[in-house]
């Protein structure tokens, strides 16, 4: 049973039966979610987030020290919701980093400075298969210990069709190369008729979930996203979720979810104004409440912020990653919180201490580096 301070005898009938299934451990039905989400108090969903997220993770928050690069804003593609891509409209803003210049930025971080080297961009027509194996081999020659969470199920759909290769072999190659890791990107909303709205032209629900078991099955693991906020309702939430806990329940290669917030600037659609706070603190509370087999749910600060991701510690989120240098464009084009997202080790365990958490440096698979 779930260690819980929540009052079942004071609980709305509507949702008796759910929370007390959810406190008896039982797992909730996509119904049920979605009558969480739409109807119950925010009181009620964080009680029942935060009882599952210290059952799950304790009092403590991971954090990893991290830089991100992203090798070009180039894409072939034209998701809706993206500030970023430039091939189309205004290919004269695009930039392209030379492999020199990818290593370079590696080259000023020191074996203990950072612990992984997060890898996206934009799908560039002539940044292919073989020219990722090479980067990431000569990435393990100069840093071998780096972990390497590279390429979106997006980036890597468009570089096994072109290089006319299965899944499997594409990504056995970039494992062979030393690519540790998938990150959650390009997940977006797997309902077909809003993915069709808001990203029509890249890879379908159904090939994001086949790049990622296949990852899963050669041993790589992965995160998720969802992208929330826009034009999807409840149901279409609860569904992407359920898909990702079908697939996690088949091949447990998840390690985190990570809900990503719309942002409105310089994009096709700022039209739709972005969700509150009290949104976003119900969508990572049924995150938490619904995934059951995810053992970490986190909240990306960069996109976030610092204090959202504070309150979000107490409805469900354990991770708010990592130490991130600069270079991550594609948020503070969109308007994210934070238009320079560095932290400090120091200022990150500081804002973890202060809601009362213990700060955990991770490694990427969750292994603990130090407790503060
Ligand atoms: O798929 C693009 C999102 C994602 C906007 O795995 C936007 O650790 C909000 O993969 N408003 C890529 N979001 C990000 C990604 C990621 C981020 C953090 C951690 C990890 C991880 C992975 O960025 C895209 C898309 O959903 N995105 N534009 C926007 N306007
Ligand atoms: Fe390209 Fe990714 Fe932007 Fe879509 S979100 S247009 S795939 S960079």
């Amino acid at each position: 049973m779930l260690n819980t301070n929540i009052d079942i005898k004071s609980i709305d009938n509507t949702y008796k039966k759910i929370v007390n299934n959810i406190i008896n451990k039982k797992r909730i039905s996509e119904n049920e979610a979605i009558l969480l989400l739409d109807n119950a108090p925010l009181s009620l969903l964080g009680s029942l987030a935060n009882s599952i997220r210290q059952e799950k993770n304790k009092n403590y928050t991971y954090f990893n020290k991290n830089i991100h690069i992203e090798p070009t804003n180039i894409c072939v593609f034209d998701c809706k919701f993206c500030s970023y891509s430039r091939l189309l409209k205004k290919r004269n803003e695009g930039w392209e980093y030379s492999t020199e210049q990818m290593l370079n930025k590696i080259k000023n971080y020191d074996e203990d400075s950072i612990t992984e080297v997060h890898i996206v961009g934009g799908v560039h027509p002539k940044m292919g298969l073989n020219y990722f194996v090479d980067l990431i081999k000569k990435i393990k020659s100069i840093r071998p210990k780096l972990h390497i969470k590279a390429f979106t199920a997006v980036e890597l759909d468009y570089m096994c069709k072109k290089a006319k290769v299965s899944y499997k072999k594409g990504l056995r190659m970039l494992k062979n190369a030393g690519q540790n890791s998938l990150p959650g990107g390009g997940a977006e909303i797997f309902a077909e008729d809003i993915r069709n709205k808001i990203c029509k032209d890249k890879c379908t629900s159904e090939e994001w979930l086949k790049i990622h078991e296949t990852a899963h099955e050669l041993g790589m693991p992965s995160n998720a996203t969802m992208l929330y906020g826009h034009i999807e309702n409840s149901e279409h939430i609860i569904d992407h979720m359920n898909r990702l806990r079908e697939l996690q329940d088949k091949t447990g290669g998840f390690n985190a979810f990570i809900p990503l917030k719309f942002r409105n600037k310089n994009n096709q659609m700022s039209k739709i104004s972005e969700v509150n706070l009290i949104n976003d603190l119900k969508i990572y509370a049924i995150s938490r409440i619904f995934l059951d087999n995810f053992k970490h749910i986190k909240a990306y600060w960069p996109m976030i912020g610092k204090k959202a991701s504070q309150t979000l510690l107490s409805f469900g989120v354990d991770d708010i990653d990592g130490t991130i240098d600069d270079t991550t464009k594609i948020y503070s084009m969109a308007g994210a919180e934070e238009q320079n997202p560095i932290m400090s080790t120091e200022e990150i365990t500081t804002l973890i201490t202060q809601t009362g958490k213990i700060p955990v440096e991770r490694d990427s698979i969750y292994n603990v580096i130090k407790t503060y």
